[in-house]
């Protein structure tokens, strides 16, 4: 896990804050932001296929061929991509198609059926839960704890968050503006503070306000796998003993313009703790959102939450439908 989790590690140390302030008050709707964070990835993908839709006059195993090129380029994985290639081709038996054309809404309903979530994705949400906020540093487990926070608030839930990242200085003070701007409450964020501790502490006080959503926030700089699976299982064993009952939810958070980065990473992640679904960040501006495909099928894990920018209203459940839509440009009702 060493280099993974090394190369993300020094970025994004300082500009955190400054960037967050700046952004403009009126927002257009998240499908709109979608469409248009999409952009690069819709180039990258949806192009190329519609060339190979038009290109080619017979469906044959050329054409698949190209397909299956352009879904692996674009991020889908290798998994996805069969699965994907393999629902075409019995469609395309079963209804006797004979024109590439009609392949394409085919197409996109095979990856729509990829990523459908299971019914219990947001049990969390509406139990007493902790949500473990993990992965490696600069993907945006901050911004994301702080989104969350923001987005549980305005349902009316009581929230807590916990700075359980206390090894990267300033780390607390990002997270306190968060807090404020959310308004809600922080536990934890000194300096070099027992994680554990923090988490204990914020237990306590979760339980004392009779909190709706406890939300941790942990550090992404762990040397190894053991450190990590010792961090974790630390913290996990304390919300056991001191939470008893409370529903546990724990998120990876992946940088979704690392592509194929991003998948090593949530299965190392899958390695040392049990992961409930997926945040992906960055979804704005990357070519590689078709990594959103991959780690669901690789993993079965489902992606839950997206983001599109850093402010606290660009973070959003992760809805399979509006995703492929926005991918392929399908006018959604908004
Ligand atoms: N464009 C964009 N930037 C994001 C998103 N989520 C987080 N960031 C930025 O990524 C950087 C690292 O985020 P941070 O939350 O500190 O990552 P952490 O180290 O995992 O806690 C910050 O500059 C964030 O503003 C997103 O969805 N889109
Ligand atoms: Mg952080």
């Amino acid at each position: 896990m060493g280099n993974n989790f090394e190369k993300n590690i020094e970025q994004n140390l300082e500009s955190n804050m400054s960037q967050m302030e700046e952004k403009a008050p009126k927002k257009k709707g998240f499908f709109k932001r979608l469409v248009e964070g999409l952009t690069k990835t819709r180039d990258n993908i949806v192009s190329g296929l519609d060339s190979v839709f038009s290109g080619f006059s017979s469906i044959d195993e050329d054409f698949y061929e190209e397909l299956e090129e352009i879904l692996i380029m674009g991020d889908l994985g290798v998994r996805a991509t069969e699965a994907i290639l393999d629902d075409l081709r019995d469609k395309v038996k079963e209804q006797h198609i004979k024109d590439p054309k009609e392949c394409k809404q085919l197409l996109i309903d095979s990856i729509k059926n990829q990523m459908q979530v299971g019914e219990t994705a947001y049990r969390f949400e509406e139990e007493k839960s902790v949500v473990l906020i993990i992965g490696v540093n600069g993907v945006g487990k901050t911004t994301t704890v702080g989104k969350l926070a923001g987005k549980f608030r305005a349902e009316g839930k009581k929230v807590v968050i916990a700075g359980a990242d206390t090894f990267r200085a300033a780390a607390g003070d990002q997270l306190k503006e968060w807090a404020n701007r959310s308004g809600v409450d922080m536990i934890g964020g000194t300096d070099g503070a027992d994680p554990g501790s923090v988490v204990y502490d914020a237990v306590a006080s979760a339980k004392a306000k009779n909190a709706d959503i406890l939300l941790v926030d942990t550090a992404g700089r762990l040397h190894n796998k053991k450190n990590l699976m010792n961090e974790l299982g630390k913290i996990n064993r304390i919300i056991e003993k001191e939470y008893a009952g409370v529903y546990k939810e724990t998120l990876v958070v992946l940088d979704a313009t690392t592509g194929q980065n991003a998948l090593a990473q949530a299965k190392e992640f899958s390695d040392v703790a049990n992961i409930t679904g997926i945040v992906l960040t960055k979804m704005d501006g990357t070519a590689k959102g078709g990594i959103a495909v991959a780690i669901q099928s690789e993993l079965s894990v489902p992606v839950k939450y997206i983001g599109v920018g850093e402010t606290i209203d660009d973070l959003q459940r992760f809805d399979a439908d509006d995703f492929i839509n926005a991918l392929f440009d399908v006018k959604s009702e908004e």
